[in-house]
């Protein structure tokens, strides 16, 4: 039920939010009340705003990225993923090359606007010394090259000086997911792995002229501060892509018995990160609940579709490894029709990329 209080305040937060410029001070206290609204009247209120802020930057244009995991072998043991290294249960891929850039152009002619590039940690790129990462650098070039689209990288903590390289190659977007922005949350996650070395290559990439894509799970144990938190530190680094997933408990890892998924607060997320970040992208992964979980991200807010794979290459996702893959309902005939059942388009490539290189001046003018 909601109180005449509440009704008030969520009117009146709203109405500021939608006056306000990109950056106008929100309080962690109003972050938080937004994401602890939980009546359907109101959600319905918060999830139409953030749908109109999305249409006061984007229109009705949604942007479509191709994913493609290109090795899923990795040495960091993070508690809620399925390709953590003590998975030994796992079966396991590693692309050559040439597979990779084929892979790619078969997506690029499918209608996608971006190439994620994604890898676990693999000991093979990251623990091969200057010629690992001359090879991703190289893999970069040429997937661009040859689709013509910008590429991001989702490789995990790169080196200063590859970030570096990489930014000379033409990359386009570095992902690097804090998932929370609590630390002692996060050393729980992501067990052994430095909270600040992995903030830095974000500053670090974002020097170099690289657009940053943050991330965030909710349902590992965050509190609604810790969600506020992660939202404040996106607006305050001014992330160009803001993303939350809501986390899949998975079979060979320590989180698998974790109680059952609640995707409303993903939904609720989405909806407050587009209200705060406003002209940012955010994402609506298929990776959660595949085709079916796109309308309810589209109409909060989101304007990109992400993680389109493509079905026969054997390729996986990461938080299902196989959902709605060879099925075909993560390619673009089936998802086409779904986002135009929602009122909205998908975007030219043009546009994506115009987008794209508008954002990347923007910092450089700042
Ligand atoms: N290995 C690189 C890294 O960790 O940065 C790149 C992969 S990263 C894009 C994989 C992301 O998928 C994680 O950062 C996390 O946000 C998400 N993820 C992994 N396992 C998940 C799960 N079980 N449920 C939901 N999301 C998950
Ligand atoms: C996705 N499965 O887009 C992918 C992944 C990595 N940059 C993205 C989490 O949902
Ligand atoms: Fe490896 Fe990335 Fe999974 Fe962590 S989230 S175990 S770094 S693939």
């Amino acid at each position: 039920m909601t109180t005449i209080r509440t009704a008030d305040m969520l009117h009146s937060l709203l109405h500021r939010l939608r006056d306000g410029a990109p950056g106008d001070p929100v309080s962690r206290e109003e972050i938080e009340f937004l994401l602890n609204l939980t009546a359907p009247q109101d959600l319905d209120i918060l999830f139409r705003a953030a749908a109109g802020t999305r249409a006061q930057y984007f229109g009705n244009q949604i942007f479509l990225y191709g994913f493609l995991y290109f090795s899923t072998f990795c040495r960091n043991n993070c508690r809620f993923c399925q390709y953590r290294r003590a998975n030994t249960g796992l079966p396991r891929y590693r692309k050559t090359p040439e597979e990779i850039i084929d892979a790619a152009e078969r997506m690029a002619g499918s209608g996608v606007h971006l190439i994620d590039l994604t890898m676990g940690e693999d000991p093979a790129w990251h623990e091969n010394g200057e010629a690992g990462f001359k090879r991703l650098a190289e893999l970069v070039e040429e997937v661009h090259k040859r689709t013509g689209l910008p590429v991001m990288v989702s490789p995990g903590v790169l080196p200063e000086v590859v970030l570096e390289r990489l930014a000379a190659s033409g990359v386009h977007w570095y992902a690097c997911y804090q998932e929370t922005h609590t630390p002692a949350l996060y050393t729980d996650l992501r067990q052994g792995q430095d909270f600040d070395t992995r903030i830095a290559r974000k500053h670090q990439a974002r020097s170099a002229g690289i657009l940053v894509e943050e991330g965030i799970l909710t349902g590992v144990g965050e509190t609604t501060a810790d969600i506020a938190g992660s939202i404040l530190w996106m607006r305050d680094f001014g992330v160009d892509q803001a993303r939350v997933m809501t986390f899949v408990p998975q079979p060979g890892t320590p989180m698998a018995g974790l109680p059952g998924r609640d995707n409303l607060r993903e939904l609720v997320t989405i909806a407050v990160m587009r209200l705060v970040l406003r002209d940012c992208l955010i994402p609506a992964s298929l990776d959660v609940d595949g085709l079916d979980g796109l309308p309810a991200r589209l109409s909060a807010g989101a304007n990109v579709v992400t993680s389109i794979v493509p079905p026969e290459q054997g390729l996986a996702g990461v938080a299902n490894r196989s959902l709605d893959i060879e099925e075909s309902r993560r390619s673009l005939d089936t998802i086409l029709p779904v986002i135009k059942g929602c009122g909205l388009e998908a975007a030219s490539a043009d546009d994506y990329l115009a987008w794209a290189d508008r954002r990347r001046k923007s910092h450089f003018l700042k």
